[in-house]
């Protein structure tokens, strides 16, 4: 079958590219992905000249462009996206473009195109934050808490409601925070691993108490495939794999897998709005579709952090550029008022 998977240069994207090529032989791979600071060919290089697969550059908002590549398509996996929370908080107009005009867009198309299943890729952000205690559901009220957060829910409710109202088959996944190769580097874990390799400082937000739920990329990956193949339609699956750990410990951990001192930590002013805490009750999707996680956490960890380690060619041209401004803007002062701080400690 033929699968249009939107955002396929991304971190999560290219590697369910790869996943799906890999398992599966008669499968035809379509992306469709606008390359903005955050889409790279070069996750996709090793896949470019496999007959099955076909790459367009272009906006899911660009209504006559998705309308004509929509043709022949059997299934959508929809991953385009504005991805990261402190960029929504300084910039949230762009995620409206791509997470809800973008979303809306590929639905009407695969509605008239007739499509067999619309996957809507989620996060748990859309619920927003925990206590110390208890798991999100997929019961679980949506109360998102940044831009990026409720974006993502606004396209969660549209695609819900193409299924009630149209009856086109949607499904909506709710993944927790991946980490795995090819992520880029401002998410937490990359960002730490490279600037530890660097000897650069870890900007750690607050108390470096919030908690996050983590799940190895291939995990989510293969998820996600059987959700496409096994999924009911008009359901929600929440993915995730059970492992909560504190932004502290994780750096710590990554601190001590690269043999590099506690020292390079700072501590620096918080994340607006941040949830304290994230944890998936992924029950439904275990039972329903037999999936589980096959990576342990520390196991996966190691290997990421190996694989970062091992490819800075493509980490060091990620970071140089534009994301150099970013950094810039987005670290220099809480940066310099940490050091400042440590100084009078
Ligand atoms: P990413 O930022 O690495 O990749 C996003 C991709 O979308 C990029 O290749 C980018 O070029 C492309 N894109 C952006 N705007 C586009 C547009 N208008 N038209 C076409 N392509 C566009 O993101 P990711 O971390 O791989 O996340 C993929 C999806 O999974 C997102 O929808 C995200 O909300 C969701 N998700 C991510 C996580 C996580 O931990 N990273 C967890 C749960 C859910
Ligand atoms: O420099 C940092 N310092 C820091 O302490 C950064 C970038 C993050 N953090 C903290 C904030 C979070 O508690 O680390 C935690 C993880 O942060 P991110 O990697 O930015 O991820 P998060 O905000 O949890 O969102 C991620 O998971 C859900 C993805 O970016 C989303 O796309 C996904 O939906």
């Amino acid at each position: 079958m033929k699968i249009l998977i939107t955002g396929g240069a991304g971190f999560i994207g290219s590697n369910f590219v790869h996943h799906v090529l890999a398992r599966h032989r008669d499968d035809e791979v379509l992306v469709l992905d606008a390359l903005t600071y955050a889409g790279n060919l070069e996750n996709l290089a090793d896949v470019a000249d496999d007959p099955r697969y076909r790459f367009v550059r272009g906006d899911i908002a660009d209504r006559r462009l998705v309308d004509e590549l929509m043709r022949d398509v059997a299934v959508v996996v929809n991953f385009a996206a504005e991805s990261h929370v402190d960029r929504s908080i300084e910039d949230p107009a762009a995620f409206l473009h791509t997470n809800v005009d973008g979303a809306l867009v590929l639905l009407d198309a695969a509605r008239r195109a007739g499509v067999r299943c619309f996957l809507q890729v989620s996060t748990d952000e859309v619920y927003g934050s925990l206590g110390a205690e208890g798991h999100f559901t997929e019961a679980s009220p949506l109360a998102p808490s940044s831009p990026y957060a409720a974006s993502k829910a606004a396209a969660d409710l549209l695609a819900l409601s193409f299924w009630k109202t149209y009856g086109l088959p949607v499904v909506v996944s709710r993944c927790s925070n991946n980490f795995g190769p090819y992520q880029f580097p401002e998410k937490v874990i990359p960002l730490f691993i490279t600037n530890a390799l660097a000897d650069q400082p870890l900007p750690l937000y607050g108390d470096g108490l919030n908690v996050r739920d983590w799940i190895y990329v291939d995990d989510h990956c293969a998820a996600l495939d059987r959700i496409v193949r096994h999924g009911r339609a008009g359901e929600v699956y929440n993915v995730g794999a059970g492992n909560e750990c504190t932004n502290r410990a994780l750096t710590e951990l990554i601190l001590g897998e690269l043999g590099r001192p506690l020292e390079l930590i700072r501590y620096v002013t918080d994340r607006l709005g941040h949830d304290r805490r994230y944890a998936l009750d992924a029950s439904k999707l275990r039972r329903e579709l037999q999936w589980e996680p096959a990576h342990r956490f520390e196991d996966a960890l190691r290997q990421t952090v190996a694989w970062y380690r091992d490819t800075p060619s493509w980490w060091q041209r990620v970071k140089s550029g534009a994301y150099q401004t970013y950094y810039e803007r987005m670290y220099g002062g809480r940066l310099q008022a940490a050091g400042e701080r440590r100084g009078h400690a």
